[in-house]
């Protein structure tokens, strides 16, 4: 059989497979998902995102574990930018999350940083595909909610579940920008822990200032205790519901879609730059001239356009 026909046939090592070639950029299996790309978009994706230790993989493990009790199959992608190893890269989490990755109705994979050029998020979203095409009911995404590219992540998904701890004080000051819009259901995990009510306050106090159309839930969890959980999903249905309802479904999906093919579009430039030695010559030669001032950057931009990009377009 064809890797094709494996992965719509449910062969578990098809995904593993295909997940390794489209983020080792191969052709070949994004020749695969243009043909089964019609297939997709049944999976619904939850972000799981928030600072390092907050507890995302311990709860992302129990809410994997509530989804399957209601006889729902599950994908988790757990991305650790910072490591340079695929596979490797959360080892704590696999180890952690034994339980549930010797379910046949879990798939879990780690994603690094190695080898994209196109960014850690189009890794990840065709990692997405893959598993909806695969057949997964609900597609957990694990980030690190600190930088642009986890930002850029968080929009492949349906709802965007942000993770926080008691006492961050400043730290929610700090985060608040640009983060704390991206969170669609918040949880306060750790609220085993001194001030997780306080905490719960501030974010709430945070949230009533937003204009938007939906108010987002703040739960109070303890993850290693199961404690609250079944509660956090049932607001992340509360959300699909709302967005279902509402229309906001399609039009989130249309502004994730349009989003990652403007990304992709970027990607495919900055690629088209460097792919061939002539090409970084020029590149190369416009920015020494430019640097001294020979040029001034916005006429190196238009001969950069003009000679290797609209050449090929
Ligand atoms: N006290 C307490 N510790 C927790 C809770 N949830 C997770 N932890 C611990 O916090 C640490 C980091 O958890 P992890 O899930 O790896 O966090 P991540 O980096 O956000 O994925 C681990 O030692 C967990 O056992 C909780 O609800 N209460
Ligand atoms: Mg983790």
């Amino acid at each position: 059989m064809t890797l094709e026909e494996r992965l719509i046939n449910g062969d578990r090592r098809a995904v593993a497979r295909m997940i390794t070639l489209v983020e080792n950029n191969d052709h070949d299996a994004f020749e695969i998902l243009k043909k089964l790309y019609h297939r997709s978009g049944n999976a619904y994706v939850i972000g799981i995102t928030g600072p390092p230790g907050a507890g995302k993989s311990t709860l992302t493990d129990k809410l994997v574990k509530h989804i399957r009790t209601l006889g729902k199959t599950v994908g988790v992608i757990a991305v650790d930018p910072t490591s340079p190893f695929t596979g490797g890269a959360i080892l704590g989490d696999r180890v952690r999350m034994s339980d549930i990755s010797m379910d046949p109705g879990v798939f879990i994979r780690s994603m690094g940083a190695r080898g994209h050029l196109g960014g850690i998020s189009q890794g990840t979203s065709a990692a997405i595909k893959v598993l909806d095409i695969y057949g997964c009911d609900y597609i957990f995404v694990e980030t690190v909610g600190v930088g642009q590219s986890e930002i850029d992540i968080v929009k492949n998904c349906d709802t965007t579940l942000m993770v926080m701890v008691p006492g961050l004080g400043d730290d929610i000051q700090a985060i608040k920008a640009g983060v704390m819009e991206i969170g669609d259901v918040f949880a306060i995990n750790k609220s085993d822990r001194d001030g997780a009510k306080r905490t719960a306050r501030e974010i709430n106090a945070m949230l009533d200032f937003s204009s938007k159309d939906w108010r987002p839930p703040v739960e109070m969890v303890i993850a290693t205790e199961n404690q609250g959980v079944d509660k956090l999903f049932e607001q992340v249905e509360v959300h699909r519901q709302y967005l279902e309802e509402t229309g906001n479904f399609q039009q989130r999906r249309f502004d994730n879609t349009k989003n990652e093919l403007i990304e992709m579009v970027k990607h495919k430039i900055v690629g088209q730059l460097m792919d061939e030695s002539y090409k970084q010559e020029i590149v190369n030669e416009l920015s020494d001239r430019v640097a001294k001032r020979m040029l001034d950057p916005y006429t190196a931009i238009d001969t950069l356009y003009d000679k290797v990009i609209k050449q090929e377009s």
